[in-house]
């Protein structure tokens, strides 16, 4: 089904409004149930100023939306425009880029079912397809995960919609005893579980100035869940490593065409065998305690602790040890600082309560977020109130080496009516701290600036309490 807008005319003196047969014949044939038996779903509908109607339908083709309209062209003039899917997509100004060719063998989840979904958990949709949405990050309050519907999602390609009685993972290149699993297979392995903090490299992107080009993430382009799976390394020990090996790669099996290469390419990512025996890479099949979501990469999905998202290669296919190094796509073309690859996360505090523009009353106000690092655990976590001197915040909960924590303090707010500026600035053990203005590179990576919400101080209203009123009488 397609989306159309469609603009119907009539002249003064042909109003259905005026003359009550052809007004109510006319309404009679918008109705849902009519509309459904031409194929056609109406979305909504308004009526303008000047004798014009405007109706948002859905149909298969346009030709069966103009057979549907046909009376309306003969009350007056009809003409129909093509929509975008989701008017949120739009007002998140993501319909510039145009959706990447696909490989039509994978079998998908339905983009615009997808979209609609996302929309009703309440993620900020940016893109419809391929579906990029950033969490809702207010949905984390009480806790320390994100719920798995309101995690927020990245893709470059189709969200393949896997058979689990089919897949298996391959490994295979350089080892000793290829293997192929299947999920039944790798869940009888030892497993782990860890608290991980993913987060886009892109995420904040749309802090750099001058523009960069790319999905332009807000800062909920981060969320953390409990992940359990396979270490990798078990898996790697039963296919037996050989010496030569230097490079593994890990393969995704969404695909598709990318600028500046021939053909489709899937999705991978490669580590080194040095960053992996220490990176406590998971080989994960379930997510907060469920089964992995399709969105996050069912049935199996590589998360990398501490680091940048993208190592987290979803829907896993193969992998392949090789002795050179990897020069796909995602690896080399993008995600790297001026030719340095993103690794770590960088240290980073966001400020969660209270909101942007969110009325506050003069007195004390708990300003509360999530600090994290790939690094090295938070150290502290300040606070400064109208460009005034920092106060250290205080850390809370339990602290996990790869999971964002909350902080808080309570802060006055006594002495200001109008406009606060609250920023918060993270520093880990490493002695990493957030600078106070974005870093600019060209491809719009690891934006960490400390974080600012402007808020409104406002005295209440004075009540009308009557009793009030006669005590200020007499
Ligand atoms: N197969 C596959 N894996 C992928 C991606 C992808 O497009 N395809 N996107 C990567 C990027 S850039 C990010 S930020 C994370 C997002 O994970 P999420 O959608 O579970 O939040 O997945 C990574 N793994
Ligand atoms: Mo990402």
């Amino acid at each position: 089904m397609s989306l159309f807008v469609v603009r119907h005319q009539h002249s003064a003196n042909r109003c259905p409004a005026a003359d009550f047969e052809t007004g109510a014949g006319l309404l009679n044939h918008l109705s849902k149930t009519n509309a459904r038996r031409h194929g056609v779903r109406i979305r909504g509908d308004a009526v303008l100023a000047a004798h014009t109607l405007l109706i948002i339908a859905e149909a298969d083709s346009e030709d069966v939306l103009h057979e549907f309209l046909r009376p309306f062209e003969a009350a007056g003039t009809v003409s129909v425009e093509s929509a975008s899917t989701c008017a949120q997509v739009v007002a998140g100004g993501g319909c510039e880029g145009i959706a990447p060719a696909l490989d039509p063998a994978v079998p998908a989840l339905d983009p615009e079912e997808a979209c609609e979904e996302a929309l009703d958990a309440g993620l900020v949709v940016h893109r419809a397809h391929p579906l990029n949405c950033e969490t809702p990050l207010t949905a984390l309050m009480g806790g320390v995960v994100m719920p798995n519907a309101r995690f927020y999602i990245r893709n470059h390609f189709q969200m393949p919609n896997l058979d689990s009685a089919t897949w298996r993972l391959e490994v295979s290149g350089l080892v000793e005893r290829p293997l192929s699993l299947n999920l039944a297979q790798l869940r009888a392995l030892p497993s782990q579980s860890a608290v991980v903090t993913l987060e886009c490299a892109g995420n904040g992107r749309a802090g750099f100035e001058p523009r960069v080009p790319g999905e332009q993430w807000g800062v909920g382009a981060v969320s953390t869940a409990e992940w359990t799976g396979v270490p990798l390394t078990e898996v790697l020990e039963r296919a037996g490593v050989q010496r030569a090996a230097r490079n593994v790669v890990f393969r995704g099996t969404d695909s598709g065409e990318v600028e500046a290469r021939d053909g489709s390419v899937h999705f991978e990512r490669s580590l080194s065998i040095d960053e992996l025996t220490t990176s406590g890479a998971l080989l994960a099949y379930a997510m907060n305690g469920e089964q992995l979501p399709v969105h996050h990469g069912y049935p199996l999905r590589l998360v990398v602790p501490s680091w940048y998202a993208v190592a987290s290669v979803k829907w896993l296919t193969q992998i392949e040890l090789i002795d050179r190094p990897f020069d796909g796509h995602f690896q080399i073309d993008r995600y790297h600082i001026d030719g340095e690859p993103l690794r770590l996360l960088q240290v980073r505090a966001l400020i969660i309560e209270p909101r942007a523009a969110q009325p506050v009353e003069p007195g004390p106000v708990v300003i509360r977020g999530v600090a994290w690092s790939g690094a090295a655990p938070i150290e502290q976590v300040e606070l400064s109130i109208n460009g005034a001197s920092w106060q250290l915040a205080t850390l809370i909960g339990e602290q996990r080496r790869h999971s964002w924590q909350w902080w808080e303090r309570v802060v006055r707010l006594d002495s200001i009516d109008g406009d606060a500026v609250i920023r918060a600035r993270a520093t880990d053990l490493a002695g990493r701290t957030q600078p106070d203005h974005p870093s600019w590179n060209r491809l719009g990576y690891a934006n960490n600036a400390v974080p600012e919400v402007h808020v409104t101080v406002r005295s209440p209203v004075v009540s009308a309490d009557p009793r009030q009123t006669q005590d200020a009488d007499r």
